[in-house]
């Protein structure tokens, strides 16, 4: 922590020596430090973790982007954070380096060092940080004038893995979970002028984190989305919830959470378009609910009907668009508004089109793999393996595309450990308030792949339970596996099929799992009267290797897999839906086989660019004929 200071210090005083100048800057500071040192101490036991309290819909605030340039320092050893002991840097640890004259932590200055964009990963940014997997030091300075009786946040879209954050050398608090929004309040903290954030990005894997070491997805690290600052009035409309109420399609029902000090005022929900204007009292926690028969359009993805809405409080209005649609499911029917649906899916990993790898974080990414998706003659996606970025939420509403949203709780989670456990919630929670409006979101998945156990059952049942308490009107998925029972029968039979609504399945059959003609004896059984997805089945093609439909990663091979594979799910009448992996070759360093794979995983149906592999056209075609 005290090492921590010290970089913010040397930053203003870059170098070694303390010449005039930085002596008279350090003296002006000495104040300040004093207090500094005395809460980063307090810090170092409390780096706090922000809790799924972050206000929603930020893109309707008064916002200022801190994005672009960022100055950095690459920090393997965490030499910032920790002492020569490893332990992180005590107030006495500050003492002695004074007396002792050890300047060691004074090596560093950010505003020589280098510099990356936010929002970006690091890993596509510099060659040498291509599989670097570790903490670099971010900052930013920043002139803020905030008006009387306003209040500022300080907005992370998601730094991946963990974070800490301070502000002129203050401690924020921390976050942990690479796929989630997080905010702080710093209107008591923010100076007029020279404000100075130091973010320090973690992205080492390890085994009780969400996800733990072991994925098939590049490890991306560092601010990944974008950073605001959001000024909004005393009290504000911090989080809402409106949608249909549960499976009633002639109900617009939810509630609105006022923060500050104005709680139990009159608010207003108007949606002009359907001739709604309703007036309601918030209590005094700031909370009021509201119920009102309408009847509106329905959303569906071939018409995805948004409605403008206003939350009008008397301190500020939010304008929101959203889409109107029920989701349920009877027996192994899933039903959009009351109809039964075929989930025309594909899965899609968070990774930017045409710039050879590397986080997607704006809306022009999500147009680009969202367009795809609707070229396929797609109606849904499953949005892999962890929470996406909000412009892939808000453009499959506007372009009319059914979402599967999930956490990263992937492979071999510590299934008994408490600390994982609240994370994976945490994830989740942060997940749902923030991407709950969408009419797109019709699946909240827990898990993809996980091996079964009884602590599992435990840890995925809790999170199940929490989905719904935050959100009833989605149903609850996970991604699981099959086995077989003889040699040409599968059976899904995971005891968390108890306790979702509808089944997700992956199987990968003609890939590692023999040749893609074993699909032809293959009969399905569930122990579930429950809906079906096959979330997952595919081959990997290198796009322009050619060889008859037994040759490995050739095109040929991947379109007979997906011919084989189809036919064998058309017959299966419990299967209602299916998302193949997988839309767009990814990266993943588990992916070594030189001239073919080069650390990519080469599932795509198409490349990076867009090129479109065999298989594309035959998926296509069944869509278009379903
Ligand atoms: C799976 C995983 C997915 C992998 C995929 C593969 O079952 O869920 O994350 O990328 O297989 O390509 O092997």
């Amino acid at each position: 922590m005290i090492g921590l200071f010290f970089v913010i210090f040397n930053d203003v005083c870059s170098n070694h020596e303390l010449d005039s100048q930085c002596e008279h800057m350090w003296r002006n500071k000495t104040i300040l430090m004093k207090n500094t040192m005395r809460i980063l101490s307090i810090g170092l036991v409390l780096v706090t973790t922000t809790f799924g309290s972050v206000m929603i819909n930020v893109s309707a605030r008064k916002t200022t982007n801190l994005n672009g340039k960022w100055h950095i320092i690459i920090d393997p050893y965490e030499n910032g954070y920790y002492n020569y002991r490893y332990e992180p840097s005590t107030n006495g640890y500050f003492k002695n380096a004074q007396q002792q004259n050890r300047w060691d932590l004074l090596e560093y200055s950010f505003d020589t060092d280098e510099m990356l964009t936010v929002p970006g990963d690091w890993n596509s940014q510099q060659e040498k940080l291509l599989f670097y997997e570790g903490t670099i030091w971010y900052k930013k300075s920043f002139d803020y004038e905030l008006p009387e009786k306003r209040r500022l946040f300080l907005y992370f879209g998601a730094v991946n893995y963990d974070a800490k954050v301070w502000l002129n050398g203050e401690l924020l608090g921390g976050h942990e979970g690479g796929f989630t929004p997080f905010q702080f309040e710093i209107t008591d903290r923010v100076w007029k002028k020279d404000n100075f954030i130091v973010v320090k990005a973690d992205n080492k894997r390890f085994k009780d984190a969400v996800p733990t070491v072991n994925t098939d997805w590049y490890n991306y690290g560092g601010i990944t989305r974008q950073v605001l600052l959001i000024e909004t009035p005393e009290s504000f409309v911090k989080d809402y919830f409106i949608q249909l109420k549960k499976n009633d399609r002639k109900i617009v029902a939810g509630w609105v959470k006022i923060d500050g000090n104005h709680l139990a005022q009159l608010i207003q929900i108007d949606i002009t378009e359907l001739g709604i204007s309703e007036r309601i009292m918030t209590d005094k926690a700031g909370f009021g609910r509201f119920e009102i028969i309408k009847e509106p359009v329905l959303w569906y993805p071939e018409n995805p009907k948004l409605y403008d809405v206003k939350i009008v409080t008397g301190d500020e209005i939010i304008c929101d668009k959203i889409g109107f649609r029920t989701i349920e499911t009877s027996k192994n029917e899933i039903l959009l508004n009351g109809k039964s649906i075929f989930l025309k899916g594909i899965s899609i990993h968070e990774e930017a089109a045409y710039q050879d790898g590397g986080r997607a974080f704006s809306e022009n990414h999500a147009k680009v793999l969202l367009g795809w998706a609707k070229d396929l003659s797609c109606n849904f996606v499953r949005l892999a393996h962890y929470t996406h970025n909000e412009a892939m939420m808000k453009t499959a509403d506007e372009i009319g595309l059914l979402v599967w949203a999930e956490i990263p709780v992937y492979w071999t989670i510590s299934w008994d450990n408490e600390n994982t456990y609240q994370n994976a919630e945490n994830q989740l929670t942060e997940m749902i308030t923030r991407d709950k409006n969408r009419a797109s979101v019709i699946l909240w998945s827990m898990a993809n792949e996980t091996p079964l156990s009884d602590m599992r059952f435990t840890f995925l049942s809790r999170l199940a339970a929490k989905a719904r308490q935050l959100d009833d009107t989605r149903l609850i998925t996970a991604a699981m596996e099959r086995h077989y029972i003889n040699k040409t029968t599968q059976m899904i039979d995971d005891p968390f099929g108890k306790i979702v609504d509808v089944l997700g399945c992956n199987a990968y059959i003609g890939w590692y799992d023999g040749l893609p003609e074993k699909c032809r004896t293959m009969t399905w059984q569930t122990v579930y009267d429950k809906p079906v997805i096959i979330s997952e089945f595919g081959g990997g093609a290198l796009y322009g290797i050619h060889g008859d439909e037994l040759t490995r990663w050739s095109e040929e091979y991947q379109a007979n897999l997906y011919r084989e594979n189809i036919a064998m799910f058309r017959k299966v009448d419990f299967i209602k839906g299916i998302s193949p992996w997988i839309l767009k070759d990814f990266k993943s360093p588990r992916r070594h086989l030189p001239q073919i794979q080069d650390f990519w995983n080469r599932k795509g149906l198409v490349t990076d660019k867009g090129d479109k592999k065999q298989a594309w056209f035959v998926l296509k075609e069944f869509y278009n004929k379903k």
